[in-house]
């Protein structure tokens, strides 16, 4: 999956294609380069990022939907919390709803997707953006990861999305510091089997990847724009311990790593 993202303020990429031409353009590139699936952002949910008005939203990313939906040659993904955007993304042409709120900040997300037919993420945050990297505490954060997970899957069949058309995400920085991070990696696997539908996960250019590799070179972390191979040790990881799906911003490499990663793999088996 091949992030575009339409906003001023992303912690990765924010503002290089916040206009509508750049993004689709950039979005082109990314499936040129590999991608199966385009994910459009009009929001940023960085930690300590502020809500963006729904007409806001509505205005960044419906153009840049509409073309990739028609140009791109792959399902687009409308990465939204809010009903409405869903439900006009999917008019012009989306084919799945990424929610990092689950259907909690709006319900009816739930219902929208499920009237269209369309596919569904539910993922994992401990808080809200503005908050959530405050101070992340769990007992254990793969037992509760996996049951927030169940239990919105099982909303979202309520609200009448099909079991096929489902993918759990397990929120990699949402509510969560580096260990917490780190152990919902090391139990991927087990995370997979206990929701019981692909797994897409999101490790692209985040914040823990910066803290591993600093702390491994004894440098302080790494900025956003060196975090690239540390990204994809994580994507090689994620894909061989149970996700179905990888969220990376740079699909080049990332295409690469899977090639050789899957030839490896049917040579094991
Ligand atoms: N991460 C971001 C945004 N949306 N959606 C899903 N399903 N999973 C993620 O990990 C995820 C997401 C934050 O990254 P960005 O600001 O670079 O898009």
């Amino acid at each position: 999956m091949g992030v575009v993202n339409v906003t001023p303020d992303s912690f990765s990429d924010g503002g290089r294609y916040a206009d509508p031409d750049a993004a689709v353009a950039h979005g082109l590139e990314l499936v040129a380069a590999g991608a199966d699936l385009l994910d459009v952002g009009g929001e940023s949910t960085r930690p300590g990022a502020d809500p963006v008005p729904i007409e806001v939203e509505r205005a960044r990313v419906l153009p840049v939907v509409e073309r990739l939906a028609a140009e791109a040659g792959v399902p687009v993904s409308i990465d939204t919390a809010k009903a409405a955007v869903a439900r006009d993304a999917l008019a012009a042409g989306a084919a799945v709803v990424n929610d990092v709120t689950a259907g909690r900040h709006d319900p009816e997300t739930l219902g929208v997707a499920g009237a269209a037919g369309a596919g569904y993420v539910v993922m994992h945050m401990q808080g809200e953006p503005r908050t959530m990297q405050r101070e992340p505490r769990y007992d254990d954060v793969v037992g509760e990861v996996g049951d927030f997970l169940v239990e919105r899957l099982e909303a979202a069949r309520e609200a009448g999305i099909a079991d096929a058309a489902l993918c759990a995400d397990p929120g990699i920085g949402f509510g969560k510091d580096v260990s917490h991070n780190l152990e919902l990696l090391a139990r991927l696997r087990e995370l997979a089997t206990r929701v019981g539908v692909p797994l897409l996960v999101g490790t692209s250019r985040k914040t823990f990847v910066g803290r591993v590799v600093g702390a491994a070179t004894g440098a302080a972390p790494l900025a956003v724009d060196e975090r690239e191979e540390g990204t994809l040790a994580t994507v090689v990881w994620a894909l061989d311990h149970g996700a179905a799906v990888v969220r990376v911003h740079d699909v080049a490499p990332a295409a690469t790593a899977v090639r050789l990663l899957t030839t490896m793999v049917v040579a094991a088996a």
